[in-house]
Parts: C-alpha cells; sequence; structure tokens
C-alpha cells in the first residue's frame, strides 16, 4: 500500500503550494438521522444553498468557536466548503499536477471538488491526499477564457451624514451600542489569529453589538473585511493615541500624523462598515498648539474622504478643549466613580448628566460616550459592590445607562464599552496582571456585566429596528 511517499509540501523553483487555511463556510448536519447532507447531496451545490452556513476558521475546533451549546455538544458529521481560485497555469499547463493534500481532518473525512468525490480517509491526525489535475483541468476549459487581471471587491453602498444632534446611517438615526476592542489576546498578543477573530464576532454578536471603535490603532483588514460582511459599524482610529507632551506637537509629528491617515484611508476607503474616522485619542487637547494640530489633522482627513465625519476622543474639560472645535461629533471618555470619587457609584448620574450637557451646550454636535468601565478581576463578588469586584462593575455600567437612556433621546448618539476583553498592558499599581476593565476576560469568558450589556443592546437593537 505505501505505493510512492507522501512528501510534506515544500515550496521549490518547481512545486507551488497554495494555502486552504482561513475561514471556510460550515454547517452541522443536525438532522435526526445525520446523513440529510449525503442524502439531500449538499456536496453537488455551493452550500449556503443548502441552509444556514457558518463561517468556520480552519484549523480550528468548531465546537469552542460560538455561543451556542448545541454546537459545543456536536459530535456527527459536520461540512465544509471553500470556494479557491487557481493560478490560471496551474489549470491550463497540460503538465503541471495539482495535488489536493488535507494535513488532517478528524475522524472521517470524504472530500469533493466541484462536486466530484476525490477521496475519502479514515482516522484523523494523518495526511492524505488526492490528484486533482485532470479535474482542474477539465473546469478550466468550460471557465472565464483568457484572464488577463482579476480582482474581486466585495463593496456596499450607504450614507453616513451628522447632524446637530444625530448620527445618520442611510438617512436614518443610527445609535451606536458596541464596544472598544483590542487586538490582544493571551500567547498570540496583536498577531492575527482567525479563531479569535471569529470567537471575537460570535461574542458580538451574542451581547448584540452594533459597532466597535477600533482603539487605538488601525486592525487587521481581515477584521474590516468581516466587520462588512456582518454588518457591524466602525469608527476607524488612528494609532494617534498618547499625544501629550508639548513637543509631541510639533512639525515633524504633525506631517506624519498626516502621512498617517493618508495610509489609513488609502486602505480602508472602501469599507463600508466604516463610518467615521478618529484621529486621535486622549490627547492633551487643551495644550495651545493642539487647536492648529487638530484642524490641520481633522481637515487634512476630510479632504482625503470627503464622504465621513471625523473625529477625535477628548478627555479634556469641554471649557479647555481646543481640537474639539473641528470635530463632527464629539467623542468623550470618562471614568466616574473609577478614577475619580474611588467607590462613590452615587455620584455618577450628575457628574455624567453634566458632562454631557455641558459638551453640548458649547458645541450643539451629537455625543458619544466613547470610553467608560471599571477594573474587574472575574470571580472576585461583594455586595454592596466594592471596586474591583463584578458587582461594582454592574453598578457602574447601570448607573451610567441610567443617563444614557435620557440623553439618547436628545443628542447622545453611541455608547461603547472599555473594553470588550481584559488585555495585558506594562505594569503599574493600577494595573492588576493587565487592564481588566473587559466585560469579557481575556479568555474571552462573561464576567456577570457581559449578560447586562447582552440585554441592553438586544433591547437597543430591537427599538432601532
Ligand atoms: C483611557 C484610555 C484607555 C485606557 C483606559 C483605562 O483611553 O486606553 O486603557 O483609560 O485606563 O484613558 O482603562
Amino acid at each position: 500500500a505505501l505505493q510512492g511517499g507522501m512528501l510534506y509540501p515544500r515550496e521549490s523553483p518547481s512545486r507551488e503550494r497554495k494555502e486552504l487555511d482561513g475561514l471556510w463556510s460550515f454547517r452541522a448536519d443536525f438532522s435526526d438521522n445525520r446523513r440529510q447532507g449525503f442524502e439531500r447531496q449538499w456536496y453537488r451545490r455551493p452550500l449556503r444553498e443548502s441552509g444556514p452556513t457558518l463561517d468556520m476558521p480552519v484549523p480550528s475546533s468548531f465546537n469552542d468557536m460560538g455561543q451556542d451549546a448545541q454546537l459545543r455538544d456536536f459530535i456527527g458529521w459536520v461540512w465544509y466548503e471553500r470556494e479557491v481560485a487557481l493560478p490560471q497555469r496551474w489549470s491550463q499547463d497540460l503538465d503541471t499536477r495539482v495535488v489536493l493534500r488535507i494535513g488532517s481532518a478528524h475522524y472521517y473525512a470524504i472530500v469533493w471538488v466541484n462536486g466530484v468525490h476525490v477521496a475519502e480517509h479514515e482516522g484523523g491526525h494523518l495526511p492524505f491526499e488526492a490528484d486533482i489535475s485532470k479535474l482542474v483541468k477539465l473546469t478550466a476549459q468550460t471557465a472565464a477564457g483568457p484572464a488577463s487581471d482579476f480582482y474581486t471587491l466585495p463593496v456596499g453602498i450607504r450614507t453616513v451624514a451628522v447632524t446637530e444632534s444625530q448620527f445618520l446611517i442611510n438617512g436614518k438615526p443610527f445609535y451606536f451600542h458596541g464596544v472598544n476592542k483590542h487586538e490582544d489576546a493571551d500567547i498570540r498578543g496583536k498577531g492575527f489569529d482567525w479563531s479569535l477573530l471569529m470567537k471575537d464576532f460570535n461574542l458580538l454578536r451574542w451581547l448584540g453589538a452594533n459597532s466597535f471603535r477600533t482603539s487605538h490603532y488601525p486592525y487587521a483588514e481581515e477584521v474590516m473585511q468581516l466587520c462588512d460582511r456582518y454588518g457591524i459599524v466602525v469608527i476607524d482610529e488612528c494609532p494617534g493615541v498618547g499625544i501629550v507632551l508639548p513637543e509631541s506637537y510639533g512639525n515633524v509629528s504633525l506631517q506624519h500624523h498626516l502621512e498617517v491617515m493618508e495610509e489609513l484611508v488609502r486602505r480602508d476607503k472602501n469599507h463600508p462598515a466604516v463610518v467615521m474616522w478618529s484621529v486621535a485619542n486622549e490627547p492633551a487637547s487643551f495644550l495651545k498648539p493642539a487647536g492648529y494640530y487638530f484642524k490641520t489633522v481633522i481637515a487634512h482627513t476630510k479632504t482625503l474622504d470627503p464622504s465621513r465625519p471625523v473625529t477625535f476622543v477628548t478627555n479634556s474639560n469641554y471649557a479647555a478643549d481646543l481640537g474639539v472645535p473641528y470635530v463632527d461629533v464629539i467623542c468623550v471618555n470618562s471614568y466616574y466613580s473609577w478614577y475619580h470619587d474611588y467607590g462613590h457609584l452615587e455620584v455618577i448620574q450628575l457628574q455624567l448628566a453634566t458632562q454631557f450637557e455641558s459638551w453640548y451646550r458649547a458645541y450643539q454636535k451629537p455625543v458619544i460616550q466613547s470610553e467608560y468601565g471599571a477594573e474587574t478581576i472575574a470571580g472576585f463578588h461583594q455586595d454592596p459592590p466594592l471596586m474591583f469586584s463584578e458587582e461594582y462593575q454592574r453598578s457602574l455600567l447601570e448607573r451610567y445607562h441610567s443617563v444614557l437612556d435620557q440623553k439618547r433621546k436628545e443628542y447622545v448618539v453611541g455608547e461603547l464599552i472599555w473594553n470588550f476583553a481584559d488585555f495585558m498592558t506594562n505594569q503599574t499599581p493600577q494595573r492588576a496582571l493587565g487592564n481588566k476593565k473587559g466585560i469579557f476576560t481575556r479568555q474571552r469568558q462573561p464576567k456577570s456585566a457581559a449578560f447586562l450589556l447582552r440585554d441592553r443592546y438586544w433591547k437597543l437593537a430591537n427599538e432601532t429596528r
């Protein structure tokens, strides 16, 4: 049986390799006998035509990807499908051998290419392969003629506008109920990972979030692509965080900032998910040169992209902020009863209402609560609430929400929790193994505030539907 070997696929001057890892379409066969897929021949047409499919990263554990217990516990046939565009010479050059290799598939695997059965393998772990040269050359004869250059770009069309008190998407008032994220996880840090990304998107869906801010830097392009597909609205932030020293406002920084905005707009302008640019987070916008600086960066960004509003995220005092006159939407971060008045949850409502009223009175522009939150160590419980306990985070959120509920009837157009998940930071006395303001842990398990937010976001989603 050991005819020929099975070399590990290595590239060489005579061999090319095409990686098929990434997002696949997926469907578990939940039918009673688990055999509906075979009976209805799901392999003959695109899987999505058979019924509802999920996006599933390969390689990954499908059981662990979502928030659905039925799939978490599922054992039985599952179907994976992926469309592949082959380099033209693979399908046209008659001497080129094309081999499909599966590194490992648990446990019994059947493989079809264009509806044709090409391989079957029992026992996971070990590789198996199929020569599909004939098949792909046959398909090539029947397909698109000679190609010069092909590129596909999924697009979506929508409008964005801002009035004195509203954020409009397609002419309809939009309320941001979402999160601030980070590209961060155990071990991989910011390293891109499909499994992590899918898990995060499944959590966003579970939460009922409709938006996030890419705090505090542009995220991987794959993230933006998923936002387009899943209808998650994005405030796209550049890495302008920490503009706090007077030197940061010099000409060299300014020129660089303009260049970075050019790069960001160039990369992300075709994403319908992006509805606003953020040019900075928490700069010292009360310093004298901040006025000219933000006027210039914002004006430049608007020339690059006249179709989207521009903002930066402030934590300065409304009366002292020299940059906010130039933004379209006021994004304010505040940490009442966390970085001030420690433990005094009862001051939040008054302070928050005053915050909103002051900004609105001064500028008559829509306002977003772009950060709020509390450090919370999962599993710490205290009642009455104490700082760092899950009860404190809940309580703080509830108090913010009561004010948001009044003001969103007027001019507040969004709320983004700080943060989606716990993340690593440098060491300071404020941080217990990193920033713990996540509503999920760094391992993506919910703290009790996540359930509170979930109820709220789904209510908000249903209200605006
Ligand atoms: C805000 C910053 C954010 C921090 C957060 C915090 O914008 O990056 O992580 O405070 O301290 O000021 O948790």
